[in-house]
């Protein structure tokens, strides 16, 4: 998968050379680029942004450096497909969630455009839309400065679930909200070596050997955590996912 992000702060995702994000691009299976968009301008202040047509606070980035690095970017050659999905990180937009997360897997060409300020002019997004699917995502309910800490979360979400980027090929199945028999449930408390520790044990089913009650245990801490942290997801399981021993807990 490739994918392109265009940005005033690249030194931001120096993070996506570490760890298992860092791993997948040494091995070819990620090819991300970062460019500076202030390589798109051509005054001697390298001015991205304005007053805002209208008036009010802050200032909005300029139409021209981000058509012109879109245009760049998208013309390179480097995958097999002519067009990528644009992705435009904003607080306006829809909400991120792992679905987005599975399809955008999926896609062979990924461009972020991590807008600052008040945001891009209005044009760019509707002129993007001439040539390219164009998604404006958000990660949550809050104000972030701009939309590079958004496309970290995006991107390491998104790659995780790229074939071959998780070193154990199951890790992603258990996931809390990957599909599946946990779906809308969040994962429960785990452990590890010792068994004991400051006098505090490990759950002894855990230790029993006995799959079938690990397994029930598993779904009952999950049930327990869900009720605890999000208790609105339990509104959302289908009634013939739920058993019996569900609904005692
Ligand atoms: Cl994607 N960008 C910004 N600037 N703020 C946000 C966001 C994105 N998602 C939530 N807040």
């Amino acid at each position: 998968m490739r994918i392109d992000i265009i940005t005033i702060f690249a030194d931001y995702f120096a993070p996506l050379d570490l760890s298992l994000i860092g791993r997948a691009r040494e091995s070819g299976l990620l090819d991300i680029r970062v460019h500076d968009l202030r390589t798109w301008t051509h005054d001697r202040h390298r001015t991205v942004d304005d007053t805002p047509y209208g008036g009010g606070p802050g200032m909005v980035m300029k139409p021209e450096p981000w058509g012109e690095a879109l245009d760049e970017v998208t013309g390179q050659e480097g995958t097999d497909v002519a067009v990528p999905r644009l992705v435009l990180p904003t607080p306006s937009g829809v909400p991120f969630t792992q679905p987005h997360a599975e399809r955008l897997s999926g896609e062979p060409w990924l461009v972020f455009a991590c807008g600052r300020y008040e945001g891009i002019d209005s044009r760019f997004v509707a002129d993007a839309r001439e040539r390219m699917p164009v998604e404006e995502l958000s990660i949550g309910d809050y104000v972030l400065a701009g939309g590079e800490s958004a496309t970290l979360v995006m991107v390491e979400a998104v790659a995780r679930l790229v074939p071959g980027v998780l070193g154990n090929a199951d890790s992603a199945v258990q996931d809390s909200f990957a599909p599946g028999a946990m779906e809308n449930l969040l994962e429960g408390a785990v452990y590890t070596k010792p068994p004991v520790w400051r006098g505090r044990e490990v759950p002894p089913i855990l230790l029993s050997g006995n799959h079938g009650a690990v397994d029930r245990w598993r779904r009952d801490e999950a049930l327990r955590t869900t009720a605890r942290n999000r208790p609105e997801l339990l509104d959302e399981i289908p009634e013939h996912e739920l058993d019996r021993r569900d609904q005692e807990v």
